[in-house]
């Protein structure tokens, strides 16, 4: 046994929590970024929403990645070096990589936990292939390893994570992706399309209630990592559909007048006053499309299922001059 196993975890304050906390908490409308959410807890209730019956889009994009990497693999052309935004637990990459003989594998998260192991599964899983893996926010134009250095890159970007941003926040990032990437990169993106509402609000307002346990452990998190005492039973889950905006909005409602305090501030909410969490915008094949060409990225290939609810999109970097 060793002692120093022993010692009592002590959690570092992240200060840009703290701080983005504290400033939604007090801003009108309340409202904290949905990246909070990804604590040990929320990335395991993430995963379990991911098998959710309601919640088809993991479903449905490995099974386009199933289906389709063979031919992205062809249009890409092999050698590629496969950089992945955002890697989590990696479960849709082998689809990837086993159709489009890549020459090495860069996963990026902000999860160092997560993406060690996560890439050692990979590596398992594919002997041959180079895994570089980098700790790091992908909202900022990253550095990749030298070693990738000079082969082109394939960015792939799946689960419709970029709904995550309002556009022009999807658009910034877009255009970061294409300065990480490089010259003659391409990016394989996923994106959830506009659909009925019913069917839009239970996969983010399910049956089981994980959604609703994903959505209240942010306040959890807060309690615990912030010295809060936000009163949990007196919050509820709501999901809506933004239809002018084109998004699936997560808000925790209050359900009772409150008043807590979150490192050493204090804050009150009236009964039906919420904190927004969470925006899951939804694209339809034109607005996705100008969305990629607005960050710098042609879209040459698309593909979806019978009902049309997914898509993934295959684009490569504009070229910098183009005629009118
Ligand atoms: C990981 C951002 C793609 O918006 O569908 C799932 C997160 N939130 N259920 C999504 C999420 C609630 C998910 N993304």
């Amino acid at each position: 046994m060793l002692l120093h196993d022993e010692a009592p975890v002590r959690l570092e304050v992240d200060p840009a929590f703290r701080a983005d906390v504290l400033r939604g908490l007090a801003a009108w409308p309340r409202a904290i970024p949905a990246r909070w959410f990804y604590d040990k807890r929320g990335s395991e209730l993430f995963e379990d929403i991911t098998g959710l019956p309601e919640y088809y889009p993991t479903r449905i994009e490995t099974a386009l990645l199933k289906a389709y990497c063979g031919e992205v693999g062809r249009i890409a052309g092999a050698g590629r070096v496969v950089v992945e935004f955002g890697s989590g637990s990696s479960a849709k990459t082998p689809h990837l990589l086993s159709q489009v003989a890549p020459s090495a594998y860069v996963p990026i998260d902000i999860s160092g936990e997560f993406l060690r192991e996560s890439s050692a599964a990979l590596a398992a899983q594919f002997p041959t292939l180079p895994v570089h893996p980098v700790e790091a926010d992908f909202m900022h134009p990253i550095r990749l390893p030298d070693a990738v250095a000079d082969a082109p890159k394939l960015g792939f970007f799946p689960g419709s994570t970029i709904g995550n941003m309002v556009p022009r926040s999807g658009t910034d990032l877009l255009r970061a992706m294409r300065e990480s990437l490089g010259q003659g990169a391409m990016l394989l993106i996923g994106m959830d399309r506009i659909k009925a509402e019913d069917v839009l609000v239970a996969a983010y307002d399910d049956a089981a209630g994980v959604t609703a346990a994903f959505n209240l452990n942010l306040l959890e998190r807060i309690n615990r990592e912030l010295d809060g005492d936000i009163p949990i039973d007196a919050f509820r889950h709501r999901a809506i559909w933004n239809e002018m905006e084109s998004r699936i909005e997560m808000h925790l409602e209050a359900l009772r007048d409150v008043a807590f305090a979150v490192a050493g501030e204090r804050f009150a909410m009236a009964a039906g006053e919420t904190i927004h969490t969470e925006n899951s915008h939804k694209y339809g094949p034109q607005s996705g499309r100008m969305l990629l060409r607005t960050g710098g990225w042609t879209p040459i290939a698309e593909w979806t299922d019978a009902g049309e609810n997914f898509a993934i999109i295959l684009a490569e970097a504009k070229p910098r001059r183009e005629a009118p």
